[in-house]
């Protein structure tokens, strides 16, 4: 792939990229139907070829791959290239299933971290800066897709990982990052640690920017994180089964969503429940094939991610709206539909609650019962912490109907995230 196509990238004309786009997707299903059986038996179950794809709307008759796919192909079953092409092998965590493993060829590395680098660089990151990298390293994606682009960039690169959230502050302090790279639940809970040190975030530390994603995020959050860390966090998206980070990302003199690197991947908005195509601006379920991966190609992979596609700002690639949250993040209490990201605005509303809560589901008396459990700001005074309580209760009846009791739990108290934060524990 020419260099010179990634410099240019957000300059390209629409026939450019659907140029582009066709051309890569010709050949990830051609790639797909002729060495992935199982994407060879689900287009043979509808009398499809790969031949039938004549334009870029046609992909909407062929089938969508699902995390059930990478299960039930595990280990290897999704790898269309032999074994030895392979150079590295990655995997989501497996919380809910067995884990799912993707695969990547020199060429995927190579396309993974121009990815990455890209995102960073549209985010604000230059050659020479200094990048903490608190994600995971392992087998999770977070930690090494963001490696190899900050390297490719020409940053220094602190590979502190997750976790050790006293060494991570000490390396803010001593090695001045000017950049962290974490989900925003554990930076929070650096956060915390700082206050708790007594450490001045403007005389101390040095973080101009914070590149943030992995788990669903409010735009309460993100104030939330900027003032209290004194930098710019940036929107920072991608998935595993796709590639991991380096997805789509956000551009920092825009900061208005996740521009999707539409160059690699394509997407698409569903409606969940009926797996119709719906255009641009309406929301539903985002979906995504890959166009340049060789070692996993994914065919309409459904994210699960709810948002709306939007016309990118100046830009030719679209972007995409913050999630609302995951359609199996959604809970259901008493046939409402309620997000936690919704609970976590509300709470983010109110002055005297801070941003450590966790949701509580259960059944009492064969009814779902929801407890919202938050912490009090360290500084906030008990009178306002009382009347937080019954203001929230009050806004989650308001907007949701739903009655939830409010808990408010002593500082510190809530476990502390060190990547992806568990916020609702449903016991139903
Ligand atoms: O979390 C990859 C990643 C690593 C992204 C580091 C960003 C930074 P998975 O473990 O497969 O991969 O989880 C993917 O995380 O479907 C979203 O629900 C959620 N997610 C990822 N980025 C964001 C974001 C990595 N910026 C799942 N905002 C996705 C909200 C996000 N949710």
């Amino acid at each position: 792939m020419a260099s010179s196509r990634f410099d240019a990238f957000d300059q390209i004309s629409k026939d450019e990229l659907r140029n582009i786009q066709f051309t890569g997707l010709k050949s990830t299903i051609t790639n797909a139907y002729l060495n992935l059986n199982y994407f060879k038996e689900k287009c043979q179950k509808i009398g499809l070829h790969f031949d039938d794809l004549k334009s870029i709307d046609d992909l909407s008759k062929f089938p969508f791959t699902t995390k059930e796919d990478f299960r039930s192909n595990y280990p290897f079953d999704m790898f269309a290239v032999p074994l030895n092409q392979i150079h590295r092998i990655h995997a989501s965590s497996g919380t809910t299933g067995k884990s799912t493993i993707v695969g990547y060829t020199k060429n995927d590395l190579d396309t993974w971290s121009q990815l990455t680098c890209r995102s960073l660089k549209v985010g604000g990151t230059k050659k020479g800066d200094c990048i903490q990298i608190s994600y995971g390293y392992g087998l999770f994606t977070g930690g090494f897709g963001t490696h190899d682009g900050a390297h490719k960039l020409g940053c220094t690169v602190i590979p502190v990982s997750g976790g050790q959230t006293e060494r991570q502050v000490q390396l803010l302090v001593d090695l001045k990052p000017n950049i962290i790279a974490i989900t925003p639940s554990y930076l929070l809970t650096i956060a915390d640690e700082i206050e708790r040190q007594n450490i001045d975030v403007k005389r101390d530390l040095s973080l101009k920017l914070a590149f943030v994603g992995a788990e669903p995020w409010t735009e309460a959050m993100r104030s939330e994180i900027n003032f209290r860390l004194n930098l710019q966090a940036i929107n920072y998206y991608g998935i595993s089964e796709i590639i991991g980070p380096g997805v789509a990302s956000e551009y920092l003199e825009d900061l208005d969503g996740p521009t999707i690197w539409e160059d690699h991947f394509y997407p698409e908005i569903i409606d969940p429940k009926t797996g119709e195509v719906l255009p641009d601006g309406e929301f539903g379920e985002l979906v995504i094939t890959s166009l340049t991966k060789e070692a996993t190609p994914v065919i309409r992979y459904r994210t699960k991610d709810l948002t709306r596609l939007l016309p990118g700002t100046a830009k030719t690639m679209r972007r995409i709206e913050r999630f609302k949250g995951r359609s199996d993040d959604m809970l259901i209490i008493r046939g409402v539909n309620i997000f936690p990201s919704q609970v976590e605005e509300e709470i983010l509303k109110i002055p005297a609650l801070s941003a450590q809560y966790q949701i509580h589901v259960y059944k009492r008396h064969n009814l779902d019962e929801l407890e919202v459990w938050v912490e009090p700001r360290v500084e906030a005074i008990s009178t306002e912490v009382q009347n937080s309580k019954f203001a929230l209760e009050e806004n989650i009846k308001a907007w949701t109907g739903v009655r939830a009791k409010v808990v408010i739990r002593p500082p510190a108290s809530i476990e502390r995230s060190i990547g992806k934060a568990i916020r609702v524990i449903d016991q139903r």
